[in-house]
Order: structure tokens, then C-alpha cells, then sequence
């Protein structure tokens, strides 16, 4: 047990009639309350609608791996070194004095959540990470792939990241993880100026032996860790996107079919999620292209495997969710958004060419998205045409992404950002937002909530009233919505890019499975006599 591991699996108990629990599972009843809408001449008519659920949680944290591609990338070494850092206690001298490891800017383990009010009517907050029983990042094993074979160590250095004296305490203990596992390279997916660090690769072209092999350094991997989970995490370099083609990448045969067949259109990162959806284990995208084509989504609903992406959102992106909605739910009207970042880490090398360019300006594009739609009293909703069918998109601020590689600026990505809108009676406001985000340093603790939340995803189940059997929740996690920029979720239902929605989504799942109602801030008792 490493020092800073705390287990504290009854840190909240329940006492309710709707919540049980047992040595394995926790056990809650939930309504899920909601209004259903008819529009009947011109009327909405509203209907209070509440569905009952039991929601169980396995108590017993499985013992967790994480495998990452891209494990020798800024964020796959810094993850590790910071982990490390944790793991062993390891401080070390800045500038500023001593630094003590952390893990600040993980919402399960720097942020908290109210569970209710004291006798004195004071909200009490909890780390998120103690409503349910969760992995503590120490206690992941790590591992992975990466096409460069530079050992973690080395990889760490080259990150030029973290500051030199922990650099210089973690190296020995990085040493220990090896070089990464050798990796699928298909040139076309990635920048071409990547080559040179392409070292360390899985030989042949036969895409069918390539899913083999990572299927089998997946089983190995667990087997050699005794792990009950490995969580799969695409933090390799952006890919362009691949072509959509029906017979191809539509339909899971189709797409099993076209790795049998090698077909030219499969990525990198498709066979690595497909690997991952066949051995059973949770895999994320962490980058943007569009690993999960239709194909690979059907696949791990047939195979009830878990998935989730797409594109860690740290910095700009993140910010821009919550200021676009802030602006738009103040009735203001943005009436464009122009934002430039630019950057000198590997990252920013590969994005400097314009097909990976173009996935990554696809994921920071459409954040803003479901604010716009939301407010019809500012922007004009879409024409309808002849069968009640939408014409385009309706109105929509302006919006530009542009991002530039500037090596000299390393991982300290530059992100500048204006606001422009119409306020009161034809008024304008503008604001401007330059914001230095140390890139790796805030994607790290992103990758670590999305393992461990994947992982709690996992050990829960659900019935709803009268069912017989409890079942795993849908493929799609677009509970992970908060750390992505473009999240994935079920086919057909709607995204929602609000930082705020999203957290309180998350917020209101987890006290589900306890049984307890998410915040309201109706706050009844303060409003009244
Ligand atoms: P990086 O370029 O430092 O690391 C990527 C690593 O992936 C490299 O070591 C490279 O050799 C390796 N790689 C490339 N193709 C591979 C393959 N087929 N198999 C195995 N390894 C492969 O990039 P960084 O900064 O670590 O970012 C990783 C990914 O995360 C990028 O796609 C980036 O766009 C995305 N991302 C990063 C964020 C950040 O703030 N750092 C935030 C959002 C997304
Ligand atoms: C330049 O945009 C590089 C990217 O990989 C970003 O650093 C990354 O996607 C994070 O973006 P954001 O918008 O969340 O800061």
C-alpha cells in the first residue's frame, strides 16, 4: 500500500429506505424525473414524467491498469512521472521553494461535491472521489505503446515538461517502466514530420495480425499485472480522419471485414479500439480524429464493450464552453468567436499539418454548439422545409480556430480568444482572453479522471422497476462528457457541450447510485419565512 493511498470505502453512508448495501454492492432506488413536451396548436403542453430505477455499484475498485498509446508523448511520460511523484512522495525544489506532488486540476480528486446541509444549514462538501468507491491514481499500473522507443525516462526529458529536479528523483523510477511496446504506423493517419521518431513499430502490413497483437499484448498486460481491468487511452498523436465508406467502416462486420482485408481506410487508433472493445476493456480517444467510425460503435455495443471520446478539453476549449454559455445565458449574443493558439511541443508539430490540422479544428469547433441551439430568442432557429425537415443549421456566431506551431514556446500553448457580441440595443462588447495553458499539465489529470470514472463506470448496473435483471450501462460513456471536447455520446441523442450540464450530470449519476438527489440550488428553506 503506497503512502498516499487512502481506502475509504464507507466514507459516506446513506440511511435511507431507497439504499442498501451489501459487502459487494451498494444498492439505490431512483426516480428519474422529467417533463414530457407536445406542441398542440401552438401550445406546449408539459406532462411531469418520473421513471423509476435501481442503480447497484460493485464496492470491490478493481485493480486497474492503464495502457496508453502514445505512452512516450508529453502527456503519456508526464502522466507517468506524476504518478510516480505521488506514488513515492517525491518533492522537489522550484524556484518558488518546495513542491510537494498533487493532483490538482482532477475534478475526482481536487474538486468536491455537496451531499447536503448540517443542523446549521451548512453545506457539506466531500472530494468527489469519496462518494463511491473509486482507483486511486497511485494504484494504477501503467503501460503502453508508442511507435518512438525512446525508454520513459529519456521520453520524460524529452517531454520537457515537468521541472529538472523531479525530473532528476522520478528518472530512476521511470527507467523501471522500460520503453514503450512496439506500435501500429500507417504514415497517411499521422504528420508526415513524425517519421523520424517511427522506431519502434509492430513489423508487417497485415492489419489482422496487427489487432492480434495488440489483443494479445492487452491479455498479456493483465495477465503479467494480475489486473481485473485495463482501461485503453488513445493519447497519441491526432490523426486525420478517416473517410467514412460505406462497406468499409459502417457496420461492425464491415469493419472486422475490412481489417481482415487490410483495407487502406482502417487507422491506427480504430484497430487499437477495436482491440480493446473485443478483449472486453474500456477504451477512450483522447485526440480528435474520428477513431470511433460507425463500425466501431455498433461493434462495442454488440460486444456491450465500453467507449468514450472524443479530445481531451483543457484549457481554451474548456473555458470557451463555459464563457460562450455564460454570454448566451446572460442573453447576450456572441457574434463571433475567434481564437488562436499556437504552441511548440510535439503536438503542435503534427498539427501543424493540415489534415491532422483539420480534426483537431473539427473538435474545438463545435463546443459551442447546443448554447446557440438552446436560445432561439437570439439566434434564428432553421428553416423548415416542405416535411417539417430543418434547412441547414440556423444562425450561429462566426467562429475561426487557428492554431500555429511556434517550437521556441515548447508545451506552454498561447491561446488568445475574442469574444465579440451585440448587447443591448444594437451595443457591442468585446471581450479578449489570452490564456497560458501548460498544456500536458492540465491534459494529465484529465486522462486520469477519464480512467478512473471508466472504470466505476464499469461496476455499475442498472434495472428499471420490475425488471428481473440488473444490466450494464450503454456503450457510449458520454458521462465522461466533461473531459472532452467533442463528446461522444449515443447515437441520436443530443450533445451537450456545457461545462456546467455536463459536471452536474455527472454529480447527479453518482448520488444516484447512492440513493441521494442531485444539488438543487433551489435552496426552498433559505426562501422562505
Ligand atoms: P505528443 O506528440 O507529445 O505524444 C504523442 C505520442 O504518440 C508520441 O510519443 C508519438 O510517438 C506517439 N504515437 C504516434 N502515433 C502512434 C501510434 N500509432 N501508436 C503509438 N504511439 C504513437 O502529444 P501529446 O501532447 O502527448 O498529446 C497527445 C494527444 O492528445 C494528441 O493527439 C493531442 O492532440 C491530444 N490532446 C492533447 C492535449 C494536451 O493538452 N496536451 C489536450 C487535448 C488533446
Ligand atoms: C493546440 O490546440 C493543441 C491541442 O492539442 C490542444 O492543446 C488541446 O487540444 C487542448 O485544447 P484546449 O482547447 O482544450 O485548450
Amino acid at each position: 500500500v503506497h503512502p498516499t493511498s487512502e481506502r475509504r470505502p464507507h466514507a459516506i453512508t446513506v440511511q435511507s429506505e431507497n439504499t442498501s448495501y451489501s459487502d459487494d454492492f451498494i444498492t439505490a432506488k431512483f426516480v428519474n424525473r422529467g417533463s414530457s413536451v407536445n406542441v398542440v396548436d401552438g401550445q406546449y403542453i408539459v406532462k411531469p414524467v418520473a421513471q423509476e430505477y435501481e442503480l447497484q455499484t460493485q464496492r470491490k475498485v478493481s485493480k486497474t491498469g492503464l495502457m496508453m498509446i502514445g505512452l512516450g508523448g508529453n502527456n503519456g511520460s508526464t502522466l507517468c512521472a506524476t504518478i510516480l511523484a505521488n506514488r513515492h512522495q517525491i518533492t522537489w525544489h522550484t524556484k518558488e521553494g518546495i513542491q510537494t506532488p498533487n493532483y490538482i486540476g482532477s475534478l475526482l480528486r481536487a474538486s468536491t461535491f455537496s451531499i447536503g446541509a448540517d443542523a446549521t444549514g451548512q453545506d457539506i462538501h466531500v472530494p468527489v472521489s469519496d462518494l463511491l468507491p473509486m482507483v486511486h491514481p497511485n494504484d494504477l499500473v501503467l503501460g503502453g505503446w508508442d511507435i518512438s522507443g525512446v525508454p520513459m525516462d529519456k521520453a520524460m526529458s524529452r517531454s520537457k515538461v515537468l521541472d529538472y529536479d523531479l525530473q532528476r528523483q522520478v528518472a530512476p523510477h521511470m527507467a523501471l517502466l522500460g520503453k514503450p511496446l512496439p506500435s501500429i504506423y500507417y504514415p497517411d493517419f499521422i504528420a508526415a514530420n513524425q517519421e523520424t521518431r517511427a522506431d519502434n513499430l509492430i513489423p508487417g502490413d497485415d492489419k489482422q495480425e496487427h489487432l492480434e497483437k495488440i489483443r494479445g499484448d492487452i491479455r498479456k498486460f493483465k495477465q503479467d499485472n494480475q489486473l481485473d481491468r485495463v482501461i485503453v487511452f488513445w493519447t497519441a498523436n491526432t490523426e486525420r480522419y478517416a473517410d467514412i465508406i460505406p462497406g468499409v467502416n459502417d457496420t461492425a462486420d464491415n469493419l472486422l471485414n475490412a481489417i481482415k482485408a487490410s483495407h487502406a481506410e482502417v487507422s491506427p487508433s480504430t484497430i487499437f479500439a477495436v482491440a480493446a472493445i473485443l478483449e472486453g476493456e474500456p477504451f477512450i480517444n483522447g485526440a480528435p480524429q474520428n477513431t470511433f467510425v460507425p463500425g466501431a460503435i455498433e461493434l462495442a455495443e454488440r460486444e456491450k464493450s465500453f467507449i468514450g471520446g472524443d479530445d481531451l478539453k483543457s484549457g481554451q476549449t474548456k473555458l470557451k464552453s463555459v464563457l460562450a454559455e455564460f454570454l448566451v445565458n446572460a442573453g447576450i449574443k456572441p457574434l463571433s468567436i475567434a481564437s488562436y493558439n499556437h504552441l511548440g511541443n510535439n503536438d503542435g508539430h503534427n498539427l501543424s499539418s493540415e489534415r491532422q490540422f483539420k480534426s483537431k479544428e473539427i473538435s474545438k469547433s463545435s463546443v459551442v454548439d447546443d448554447m446557440v441551439n438552446a436560445n432561439r430568442l437570439l439566434y434564428k432557429a432553421p428553416e423548415v422545409g416542405e416535411k417539417g425537415v430543418a434547412i441547414g443549421k440556423g444562425e450561429h456566431p462566426d467562429h475561426i480556430v487557428v492554431i500555429k506551431y511556434v517550437p521556441a514556446v515548447g508545451d506552454s500553448k498561447r491561446a488568445i480568444d475574442e469574444y465579440y457580441s451585440e448587447i443591448f440595443c444594437g451595443g457591442r462588447s468585446t471581450i479578449n482572453i489570452f490564456n497560458e495553458c501548460e498544456d500536458s499539465l492540465l491534459a494529465t489529470p484529465l486522462i486520469l479522471d477519464l480512467a478512473i470514472l471508466a472504470e466505476l463506470l464499469t461496476r455499475v448496473q442498472y434495472r428499471k422497476a420490475g425488471e428481473p435483471e440488473f444490466n450494464p450501462l450503454y456503450s457510449v460513456l458520454s458521462l465522461l462528457s466533461y473531459m472532452l471536447k467533442a463528446p461522444l455520446v449515443k447515437p441520436g441523442t443530443e450533445v451537450i457541450n456545457s461545462l456546467n450540464r455536463q459536471r452536474n450530470a455527472l454529480e447527479a449519476f453518482m448520488k444516484a447510485c447512492l440513493g441521494l438527489e442531485g444539488s438543487s440550488d433551489l435552496l426552498l428553506s433559505t426562501r422562505l419565512w
